[in-house]
Parts: structure tokens; C-alpha cells; sequence
């Protein structure tokens, strides 16, 4: 059987400045939102969001609160100190691509800066030098969860259009920097959770105000225009680059074959599909301007804005997948599960991991061939792994058996739909090294493929190994793909 990957194919792993790199106050870097966001016990989906979105007393409480302790995203898992040495276990792995992001608070502290934060440069540049020494592509996401804690609490997020230029700025400024280091660039990580969490995604507190749902699409609004910006702004500096969008995928079933369950699957589909027909198709469809309606939401634009999406789309379209979803017209005749930032009904078909996220490799397979087939252009898996409890064993080594499993099952599925036809720039697993969850701020929901020994509490050396599934996809990449039927 032909391994149907490409031999330019990026093979890659992947994190997040503010879930991996640590050192939140250091060489000049200042609070960004991720700061602030408290340890989490693992809970129930309304209990999670009041979590992650801290209110305006508890920022505040954060802001003037030092040290580590109680937020797990200050210290991540230590990247900014030990990057050289985990470049190395990358090297090893055999990594074509690495994807991660630029903190904006290393460049610009506030946002607000006159001058670019030259310490935060300068991490960067020494970080994609060694990237590109090793033979190792980064994928740089501008935005990822990370923006100044002084946006949120000055200007109310993204929400506030001033804001599209501070980015603007930002972007421009790193876009110059890293010509000849970097190809790929991505705006917004999911930039459609600045719905679903709007202050993770949009910096929008909720203050406990109405109309925080109406911020949230102004703020979403903001973000398509600041990214259609950037993605000329980067043509103009620099032709090689290639820009692409990244969605959260939340692909949806219906519960039944009752056409209303099938109905209510494809208006959610459509409605997660929206941010990515923006982005590469250059307009809102019709169902958000419907929402809008029936919401009594007035999204403000300028006059050049709908021109701006429209002349500016993406090279590529980049997702993360990590489970399916379920419609159903009534929900509440079905048990529910876990998710990627909310909950939905329970599949019977599905096993679910330790969070309660389906475990749907097929699902994959479907969302690789709905997005070839409804937009033709490159496609790119920036997130795709498990969170689970990891154990280590008494001679140190850490088996992830399960891990193995969910990549195996979830590339053979990748296969599939290339042998099918579609364009796939690259995969990179996510998390590849242990850092901190998103969701939950637990260092113990881990995804590396090398275990950091640190715990929720951030206790531990901070000392790296290798885990079983490091060395089945250290195998996998040299094989191209082969080793995926040993
Ligand atoms: C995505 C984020 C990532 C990552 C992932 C796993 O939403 O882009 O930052 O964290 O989810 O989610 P979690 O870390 O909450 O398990």
C-alpha cells in the first residue's frame, strides 16, 4: 500500500506560547490575558467557563498578584528556558514543521508601545535560527489565547476596533522581523472561540453587563478585518510568505435520521463553517447575517470593511480536530459529553477520553473531505492529539500506548482522505512536549509525546522524557508514513 504522504509532507508537533513557554514576567515581557486565568478543577462545562473567564475582580486581584502559583499558563512548562534542549528532542523526532506561537506581550507589553520589546525579538529570532539549523519549519500562529491583559481591562478586548491597529502593528513588526526564518503564518488560533469563550478568544470579560454576546461578534467582526490586514500586509513584505486561517472544527452529527435532527446538524456545521468561509471565501454567508437578525445584534462596520475580507483571503486553511459533536432539535433526550469548550449529546457509537471527548478518527476523515470539497484550497492539521493521565513508571519510563493508538487511528484516516484527492500541507500533533491545558490550566491533562515532570501545582524537576509515543512517531516520520501498518 502506497503511504499516500506526500515526501514534502510537514510532519510536525505543536503548542502555544502561553501553554509552554513560562516566564511571564522576564526580559520585559508583560501580563498578557492568560496570566490571570486560575488554576482550574476539572468540573462541569459551566463551571470550566467561569474559570476560564475570570471576572473583572478576579483580573484585577490576579493583576496585582505575583508569582506563579495559582495560574499554571505564567509558568507553562518552562519552554522559554529550556527551548534549546527541547529543539533537540524535536531534532530527534525528526519534526519537518513546528508549530507554535509568538506571545504579543513579549513584543509589545501593553500592546501600546511605541518600540517593539527588542528581548522578545530577539527570543524569537534566536529560536526560528535554530529551527531552520535543524532542518525544522516553523508555523507561527500571531494570536493564540495570549493578548495584552492591558487591551482586555483598557479597551474591553477586541471589541474595541483600535485594537485591529495595535495588531496591526504587532503583526507588521514581526512580519519584517522573521523574513527568510519563517513561511507560515497564521492569524487567529480557532478564531471562532471568540464566540463560544469569548474572553479566551476575543478578550471580552464578562462583566456581568448584557450584551456581552454582541461584543463577542463585534470583537469576531474586529478580528476578520485585522486578519485580512495582516494577510496583505504580509504580501507586501514578503511574496514567500503563505497566511492561513485556523478554525476550531467542530464537526456535528445528527442524533437522528429525523430530518429535523438533520437540519439543526447542518445549520451547525454551517455556523462553525462561517469563520472559515470569511476567511477564504471573503464573505459573512447568510445564516450569520440571519443570526444577527433574530438576536438583535448590530455588528458595526466601516464602509471598506466587506471590500478588505473580500480582497484579502488565505493561502491555506489550517483546523484542529480533536473529537465529533451531536445536534439534536431536543438535546435533553440524550445523555451529554465533554468537549473542546463546551459540552454536546453523547454519541452511542463513540468511546470518549478521560474528559469525555468522543474519540472519532472517521470524523477526521469527514472533516478533511467537507473542507477540500466546499473550499479547494490547502488544508493543514495544526492540532490534533489526546489529553489524558499519564503514568510513570518505576524505572522512569512513561508508556502511552493509548496515545499511539489515537495518532495511529486518526493518520490512518489522514490517509484515507489524500488518497481521496485532498491537499494536506502537513500535520502537527498537538502539544508534542507536555504544557499547560487550555481549558483547564492542568498540567496533568497532558498530550506531549515527551512527559514533563511537573504537576498542576508546578511542582517537579521540569525534566523531560520520552515517552512511547515519541519514538512511534520519531518512526512514523522516517518511514513517511510506512510504520503506520507495522
Ligand atoms: C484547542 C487550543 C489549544 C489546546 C487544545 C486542547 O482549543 O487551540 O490551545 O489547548 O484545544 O485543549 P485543552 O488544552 O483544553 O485540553
Amino acid at each position: 500500500m502506497s503511504t499516500a504522504f506526500p515526501d514534502d509532507f510537514l510532519w510536525g508537533v505543536a503548542f502555544a506560547a502561553n501553554q509552554a513557554e513560562g516566564a511571564y514576567d522576564v526580559d520585559g515581557k508583560g501580563l498578557s490575558q492568560a496570566d490571570v486565568v486560575p488554576f482550574a478543577r476539572p468540573g462541569d462545562y459551566v463551571e470550566l467557563h467561569a474559570l476560564m473567564s475570570p471576572n473583572p475582580e478576579r483580573i484585577a486581584q490576579a493583576a496585582t498578584t505575583a508569582g506563579t502559583a495559582d495560574y499554571p499558563k505564567r509558568r507553562g512548562s518552562h519552554f522559554y528556558e529550556r527551548w534549546e534542549e527541547d529543539v533537540e528532542l524535536f531534532a530527534e523526532l525528526g519534526i519537518r514543521a513546528l508549530r507554535m506561537s509568538i506571545a504579543w506581550t513579549r513584543i509589545f507589553p501593553t500592546g501600546e508601545e511605541a518600540e517593539p520589546n527588542e528581548a522578545g525579538l530577539a527570543f524569537y529570532e534566536r529560536l526560528f535560527r535554530r529551527l531552520q539549523e535543524r532542518g525544522i519549519t516553523p508555523v507561527v500562529t500571531l494570536s493564540h489565547y495570549e493578548m495584552p491583559l492591558h487591551l482586555v481591562t483598557e479597551y474591553g478586548g477586541w471589541a474595541d476596533r483600535r485594537v485591529i491597529g495595535l495588531f496591526e502593528r504587532y503583526a507588521d513588526t514581526v512580519l519584517r522581523r522573521y523574513r527568510g526564518l519563517v513561511t507560515y503564518w497564521l492569524t487567529f488560533n480557532e478564531i471562532n472561540t471568540t464566540i463560544i469563550e469569548p474572553y479566551t478568544g476575543g478578550g471580552v470579560v464578562d462583566d456581568g453587563s448584557p450584551g456581552r454576546t454582541g461584543r463577542a461578534h463585534q470583537a469576531l467582526h474586529h478580528q476578520f478585518v485585522a486578519s485580512a490586514l495582516v494577510t496583505a500586509r504580509a504580501r507586501e513584505i514578503d511574496p514567500s510568505y503563505r497566511v492561513g486561517c485556523m478554525l476550531a472544527r467542530m464537526l456535528h452529527y445528527p442524533a437522528t435520521s429525523d430530518p429535523a435532527d438533520v437540519q439543526q446538524a447542518q445549520h451547525d456545521n454551517d455556523m462553525n463553517l462561517a469563520h472559515t468561509d470569511v476567511q477564504v471565501r471573503g464573505a459573512y454567508p447568510g445564516i450569520v447575517r440571519r443570526f444577527w437578525r433574530e438576536n438583535g445584534i448590530d455588528v458595526v462596520m466601516e464602509p471598506d470593511d466587506e471590500r478588505i475580507l473580500a480582497e484579502n483571503t488565505v493561502d491555506f486553511l489550517s483546523f484542529s480536530y480533536y473529537m465529533t459533536l451531536v445536534s439534536a432539535v431536543e438535546p435533553e433526550k440524550y445523555g451529554a459529553t465533554g468537549g473542546n469548550l463546551f459540552s454536546t449529546v453523547k454519541n452511542p457509537h463513540l468511546e470518549t477520553s478521560e474528559w469525555g471527548w468522543h474519540l472519532d478518527p472517521i470524523g477526521l476523515r469527514i472533516a478533511l473531505t467537507d473542507l477540500w470539497t466546499r473550499y479547494q484550497v490547502p488544508l493543514f492539521i495544526v492540532e490534533n492529539g489526546l489529553g489524558a493521565t499519564d503514568r510513570v513508571a518505576h524505572d522512569g519510563s512513561v508508556g502511552d500506548d493509548y496515545r499511539v493508538d489515537y495518532l495511529r487511528r486518526h493518520l490512518e484516516q489522514v490517509r484515507e482522505a489524500m488518497a481521496d484527492g485532498v491537499d494536506l500541507l502537513g500535520y502537527t500533533t498537538w502539544g508534542g512536549i507536555d504544557i499547560v491545558s487550555a481549558s483547564t490550566s492542568q498540567m496533568e491533562k497532558r498530550y506531549g509525546l515527551i512527559h514533563v515532570d511537573l504537576d498542576d501545582r508546578g511542582e517537579g524537576t521540569g525534566n523531560r522524557t520520552q515517552k512511547q509515543s515519541f519514538f512511534w512517531y520519531r518512526d512514523l516520520i522516517a518511514s513517511g508514513g510506512a510504520t503506520l501498518d507495522a
